[in-house]
């Protein structure tokens, strides 16, 4: 009797196991989802013995819940999610990833429209050049905003805006941009206008300008170095410096200056009637991308927020520590976060917050995530999980997360909900298939 039970129990166990291994595979992926190539997984790990590339030796992990108070209190409701946990989340993340930067709209600042040209581009776009002077001094910290909108608009434009890594000139070949000044480290030379003149539109291929303007939109994007040059210097250069007094151990690095930087943008796109400041979306890519989603997370006025390949300190889950960790981020960029994220170094678990949190703080607005097949330093599951483990938040506004699940496949993109997805073939990068995404998602959502 004994023994014909447990012939039935270890037959049911077995029925279960092989129906359960169907669904998913040996390592929790189901059939039908983006699988990192064993091969580059071998290859990947074999260059850097040191990082993680096994989804199989990804230890277990527990999130912290974005619906659960620090003193415990369940959230239920948008209110109390807008009022209470929100700020909360976003007080976690500024003292120990992000920093908290000094100022918001510093007082005297001032805007100066040093270009503008009606007959861009050949006769199809309007163009304009503005030089934003952070504390009014022309002497003092300065960013220039390159904006190129249709022409013919027949109301204000929904707007694009970016960081760019090497200068306005060099998204484009139009010789009216102005050159930005290069930054380099000490000791390499400080400024070279001639290389510069030599890149003039030489990250084209990221900024398919025509592209954007047919379908409607406008393009703004400033050089990331005239907000903070991308080395460490003990922040004494960029912005900083015009407003630091004392910096502690949550004071903002790099990313926290570069988003407050596109929060700037977004006080100059209030005065201009031709940009529909209610329309703007934020976009990044790789560490630009950290910096889209955490300007998107401070600053609601950005309507749509969208993550370019963004990885270890964006949208990948730290807990996951697949491919970059926290601790290879700190230690090649120590000046991007606040120091108190080094504390976590090799302890991702016992951060108050994980990067699903960062997504949620978007909620209600559309947000889109997307990663690249190739690019397992930035973990493309960690990516997808984010946006998966933020939807709870988002049901609370009544929305839909994802539209669909699990992790899609190769260029599959998940965007009818108010979470965007998608992992497309090849490595690390923005490209047309992902500009057109971003605006297949805008469209949608800015109702065009
Ligand atoms: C890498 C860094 C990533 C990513 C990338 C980039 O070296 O490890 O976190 O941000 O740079 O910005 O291109």
């Amino acid at each position: 009797m004994i023994q014909k039970r447990l012939f039935v129990i270890i037959l049911m166990a077995f029925c279960f196991i092989s129906l359960s291994s169907e669904k998913k595979g040996f390592n929790g992926i189901a059939k039908g989802e983006w699988k990192a190539s064993p091969e580059l997984v071998e290859r990947l790990s074999k260059r850097r013995s040191e990082t993680n590339y096994d989804e199989q030796k990804v230890t277990e992990y527990t999130l912290p819940d974005p619906l659960t108070m620090i003193d415990g209190t369940a959230v239920a409701d948008a209110q109390t999610w807008t009022f209470h946990r929100r700020p909360e989340i976003l007080e976690l993340f500024r003292t120990y990833v992000y920093g908290r930067s000094p100022v918001e709209r510093p007082e005297n600042m001032s805007f100066e429209v040093f270009d503008l040209e009606r007959n861009a581009l050949g006769g199809s776009a309007i163009r304009k050049q503005v030089t934003v002077y952070f504390t009014g001094e022309k002497e003092g910290p300065k960013m220039d905003i390159l904006v190129y909108l249709p022409k013919n608009a027949d109301k204000p434009v929904p707007t694009f805006v970016l960081l760019n890594f090497g200068g306005n000139h060099t998204v484009h070949s139009d010789p009216a941009i102005r050159l930005s000044e290069s930054w380099m480290r000490p000791g390499e030379g400080v400024k070279d206008h001639r290389a510069n003149e030599a890149s003039r539109g030489r990250s084209s291929s990221r900024f398919p300008i025509e592209q954007i303007l047919k379908r409607g939109y406008g393009l703004a994007t400033i050089y990331y170095g005239d907000i903070d040059p991308d080395f460490h210097d003990e922040f004494k250069n960029g912005v900083h410096p015009a407003f630091d007094r004392k910096r502690g151990p949550d004071a903002w690095g790099s990313i926290g200056a570069w988003a407050w930087g596109l929060s700037r943008a977004m006080d100059y796109f209030e005065t201009d009637d031709e940009i529909d400041q209610s329309k703007v979306a934020v976009l990044g890519h790789s560490r630009l991308g950290k910096t889209a989603l955490w300007a998107g997370a401070r600053d609601p006025r950005f309507a749509i927020v969208i993550s370019n390949n963004s990885g270890c300190g964006g949208a990948a889950l730290s807990r996951r520590a697949y491919g970059e960790t926290v601790k290879r981020i700190n230690t090649s960029f120590p000046h991007w976060f606040c120091d108190n994220f080094k504390t976590f170094n090799d302890k991702e678990e016992d951060l108050p917050v994980d990067q699903h949190m960062l997504i949620a703080l978007m909620a209600p607005r559309p947000v889109y995530v997307a990663s690249a097949d190739e690019d397992l330093w930035a973990d493309p599951r960690g990516e997808f999980l984010s946006c998966k483990h933020a939807e709870s938040v988002y049901h609370l506004f009544g929305k839909k997360g994802l539209s669909k699940e699990p992790m899609p496949d190769l260029n599959q993109p998940v965007n009818e909900g108010t979470i965007g997805y998608h992992v497309r073939s090849g490595g690390h990068g923005l490209t047309e298939y992902d500009w057109q995404r971003y605006m297949d998602f805008a469209d949608m959502h800015f109702e065009k």
